[in-house]
């Protein structure tokens, strides 16, 4: 295994410990609304200083992007490990147990590895560039369908972005339409990972932060995927409008986007 991923592997169990100690201990835990719906406990805290601290003992000098603590360590380095300690903390609060620790070394702007930590199911998916990718060590791949025909589609709400509802709705009902069904988990870098071993045909959602799918972008496509934003664009990295699957469903997600008619607010 490639060291750097070796490394991210065992502080993604460290955090994952820790989470799958306090999940459904409601009471035990301190839960703080940070904008409107927007929820952190002490135990993303205590999660994203795990993530940290392990990889601060192999690399001093990298820097640090964590969703709870923002940029620390070397911000001249050109090493940066992006960290989510806990994605899906909404699930976390309630007590269900769909959530992970997502962690993903980008160099000079490119993600090098990649780690998705399900500690509820023990899953670790993992990725390294041009690599492949791999659920518990061993190689996964997307799902083959050729059309959205009986595909499972997986997507979520902007409810942070209550403007962008009504077109989005639209949109999804015109998916609907095409698909076979539409799951909402609640943790897209799972959502990622699902689609890369081909548990989801295809995966779309509105408006996410880097350190929600700066893991699984790679472990889609080391996997095979393509990612996208709603246009069919790479402008998914600065919007976090994401649309990813095989070629295939990508290609029939963008025909339902529709691209050229897209409202401006989902673009
Ligand atoms: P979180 O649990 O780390 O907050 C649910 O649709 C997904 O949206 C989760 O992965 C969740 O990550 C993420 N999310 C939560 N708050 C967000 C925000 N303010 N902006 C973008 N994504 C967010
Ligand atoms: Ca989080």
């Amino acid at each position: 295994m490639h060291p750097m991923l070796n490394i991210a592997v065992r502080a993604a169990r460290a955090a994952g410990n820790l989470i799958a100690r306090n999940i459904g201990q409601q009471g035990q835990f301190s839960v703080e609304e940070k904008k409107k719906d927007d929820l952190v406990t002490d135990i993303d805290r205590e999660c994203e200083r795990t993530v940290i601290s392990v990889l601060q003992r192999s690399y001093r000098d990298h820097a640090f992007l964590g969703e709870e603590s923002g940029l620390t360590g070397n911000a001249e380095s050109e090493f940066q490990w992006v960290i989510d300690p806990i994605d899906g903390t909404t699930n976390f609060v309630q007590g269900i147990g769909h959530c992970a620790v997502s962690i993903a070394l980008k160099r000079a702007g490119k993600t090098e590895v990649a780690v998705v930590f399900d500690p509820m199911m023990n899953e670790m998916f993992t990725a390294a560039r041009g690599e492949g990718a791999s659920l518990n060590g061993r190689r996964i791949r997307v799902a083959s369908r050729t059309s959205l025909e009986g595909a499972l589609i997986c997507t979520a709400f902007p409810v942070r972005y209550r403007e962008r509802m009504g077109a989005y709705l639209e949109l999804f009902s015109n998916l609907i339409d095409h698909c076979a069904d539409i799951r909402r988990t609640g943790c897209a870098s799972l959502d990622l990972c699902y689609v890369a071993c081909g548990r989801f045909d295809g995966y779309l959602e509105q408006g996410l932060k880097a350190w929600d799918f700066a893991a699984g972008e790679l472990i889609v496509r080391e996997a095979g995927g393509l990612v996208t934003d709603y246009t069919g664009t790479p402008g998914y990295v600065k919007s976090g409008n994401i649309l990813c699957g095989n070629p295939n469903v990508v290609r029939a997600l963008l025909n339902v986007c529709n691209p050229q008619e897209l409202p401006a607010i989902l673009r």
